[in-house]
């Protein structure tokens, strides 16, 4: 069976697209209209209960989270070298990296700006956490930027870290940041958007940076 990765343009499932890009998988992509609300219709909810994307589907059956898609993917394809192989610190680098991103970043920051009625039923608080959330991002791009080496992908030799670092950048200048704030994050972002396997998920998914 062809894996058959469920997407929304430019969310979080834009970064095991690029890695299925950089594979050269062969993959159904399905795209699914968060705005319509088709991630929470029974069908997806069936294979995702959690009614979010990116959902992978394979013979073996449903897999949910960015970074364990990736993952998979990395270690499916190795030939792709999306992952160190065989050095347990180095593999446990990109673990932490990835992880950061998933619970600090989007499920932290980018949810109080996006989504803060998932922190508070009460609008009147909502300007107040998007703000904290924008604070946040702020501090957490200070820290991505610090540990980044100039010129260098995240970890030195590209991995899957470096798709899922370009989705952040991204949506931090959808929210107005200003990427010149942290040079090795801007430049980070821009060999990025030289890869043909980000211009080919970008022309799939039909969206630009920013
Ligand atoms: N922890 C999940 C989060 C997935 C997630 O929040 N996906 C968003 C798009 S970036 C989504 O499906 N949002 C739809 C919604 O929240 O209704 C992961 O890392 O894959």
């Amino acid at each position: 069976m062809t894996p058959k990765l469920y997407y929304a343009p430019g969310t979080c499932a834009l970064a095991p697209h690029i890695c299925f890009e950089e594979a050269g998988a062969v993959v159904d992509y399905v795209r699914v209209d968060v705005g319509k609300g088709e991630h929470l219709q029974p069908d997806f909810l069936k294979l995702n209960p959690n009614g979010r994307v990116p959902l992978l589907t394979t013979e073996k059956g449903s897999l949910t989270e960015a970074s364990a898609i990736m993952g998979w993917i990395a270690r499916t394809w190795p030939d792709a070298r999306l992952a160190p192989s065989g050095d347990p610190w180095a593999e446990a680098q990109v673990a932490s990296f990835n992880s950061f991103l998933t619970s600090s970043v989007h499920a932290h920051t980018f949810a109080s700006i996006f989504r803060p009625g998932r922190f508070s039923d009460d609008p009147a608080l909502h300007p107040a956490i998007k703000a904290k959330g924008l604070a946040t991002l702020k501090d957490q791009f200070a820290v991505i930027e610090d540990r980044l080496e100039p010129g260098a992908w995240v970890h030195g030799a590209y991995s899957t870290s470096d798709p899922y670092l370009l989705v952040m950048s991204r949506w931090a200048v959808r929210v107005g940041e200003d990427l010149t704030a942290w040079p090795r994050i801007a430049a980070h972002a821009e060999r990025m958007l030289e890869r043909p396997a980000v211009k080919a998920a970008f022309e799939a998914e039909g969206i630009v940076f920013g």
